[in-house]
């Protein structure tokens, strides 16, 4: 398709992430638009539907065979993204598919081999946190070494609540995949092992959730870190990443809000929640996808980095469950996924 020609997107899975996607692609963002959406809970994207003047496929693989998308967005619940997925790489169309690709390891394995057979790189992940002006920053001082070596990074996860079918193992799988993600790119090298441990819990963490928990994770280099994922804590939405090199720290910035004195005290809000505090990273995200869809390229994170994720956080899983250390056995990635 012409750079100039208008994007036309399907998206299938028209939930509350979905809905912001569809929002950001037809009113905020430039060069595409959602002409279609797919649900299997048909009386809702039927709403949807109407709400953005789209069409509306009972079946989402009827959707990715339509003549008139160019593009599919996959967010659907997560053991759902695969399937359509496939489906995408099979009829050679771009697909941008929310975190994770798949649930089990070994499907995003097959989407892997599926896309490599076909011979074009397709398949674009959600890891938003790399569009993040922040981490950007961080990105360009580890690449150039311009304090050296990184040695330790020191990160932490909060939310402030969660819901009841938030559990346990959640906070590596659904919380944490966003470090495991955005560290590895940012320090550019695999991990070797991972570990979870479970300080003393909160009170207000209900009956299935163990919070908090630590992650550690050491580099094939050796790099040492270590992610608390503290989801109940209470005051607001909190992301920290402190990387430590041999000749200075840097720091993950804080989103820039006012100073308010008030109370006899000075105060600067905290974000509320994930989409408030990452919505220039979702904005820059899309954009990018847009324009490389447009140009017959993926830039992104591919599906070979949704495969890692997976891998790691399938490792830290069988290390929170079994309390031991475990090491992650993940392949040289290859040719057709180097940038
Ligand atoms: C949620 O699913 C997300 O993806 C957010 O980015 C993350 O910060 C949050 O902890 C998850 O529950």
């Amino acid at each position: 398709m012409g750079k100039n020609t208008t994007l036309q997107v399907g998206l299938i899975g028209t939930g509350a992430i979905g809905r912001t996607h569809i929002e950001r692609i037809n009113n905020t963002l430039q060069g595409a638009k959602v002409i279609a959406v797919s649900d299997a809970f048909a009386e809702a994207g039927k709403k949807v539907a109407a709400q953005y003047g789209c069409q509306f496929f009972e079946k989402g693989e009827d959707l990715i065979h339509d003549n008139n998308i160019d593009a599919i967005v996959v967010t659907t619940a997560d053991p759902y993204h695969a399937q359509y997925v496939k489906e995408a790489i099979k009829v050679g169309k771009y697909v941008f598919c929310e975190k994770p690709l798949a649930p089990e390891p070994s499907v995003c394995k097959e989407i892997i081999d599926l896309e490599m057979a076909g011979g074009k790189k397709l398949v674009q992940v959600g890891f938003m946190r790399r569009y993040d002006y922040g981490y950007q920053q961080l990105k360009k001082y580890i690449s150039e070494r311009t304090y050296g070596e990184p040695l330790m990074l020191h990160c932490a996860h909060r939310n402030p609540t969660v819901d009841e079918s938030y559990d346990t193992p959640m906070a590596v799988e659904n919380s944490m995949i966003h470090e495991i993600d955005v560290l590895r790119w940012l320090l550019g090298e695999d991990y070797a092992t991972a570990e979870v441990r479970f300080p003393k819990k909160t009170r207000h963490a209900h009956e299935k959730l163990q919070d908090p928990q630590i992650m550690y994770l050491t580099t094939k280099s050796g790099v040492r870190i270590d992610v608390e994922a503290f989801v109940c804590c209470g005051y607001g939405y909190d992301i920290k990443c402190e990387v430590c090199c041999e000749d200075g720290i840097i720091s993950l910035p804080e989103p820039s809000n006012a100073m308010i004195r008030t109370n006899a005290s000075r105060v600067y809000p905290i974000c509320k929640d994930w989409s408030d505090r990452f919505v220039q990273a979702y904005n820059t995200e899309f954009q990018e996808w847009i324009n490389a869809c447009k140009a017959g390229r993926v830039d992104g994170p591919t599906a070979w980095d949704g495969y890692a994720g997976q891998v790691t956080a399938a490792a830290a899983s069988k290390a929170r469950d079994t309390q031991s250390i475990v090491t992650i056995d993940l392949p040289e990635t290859p040719d057709f996924y180097k940038k």
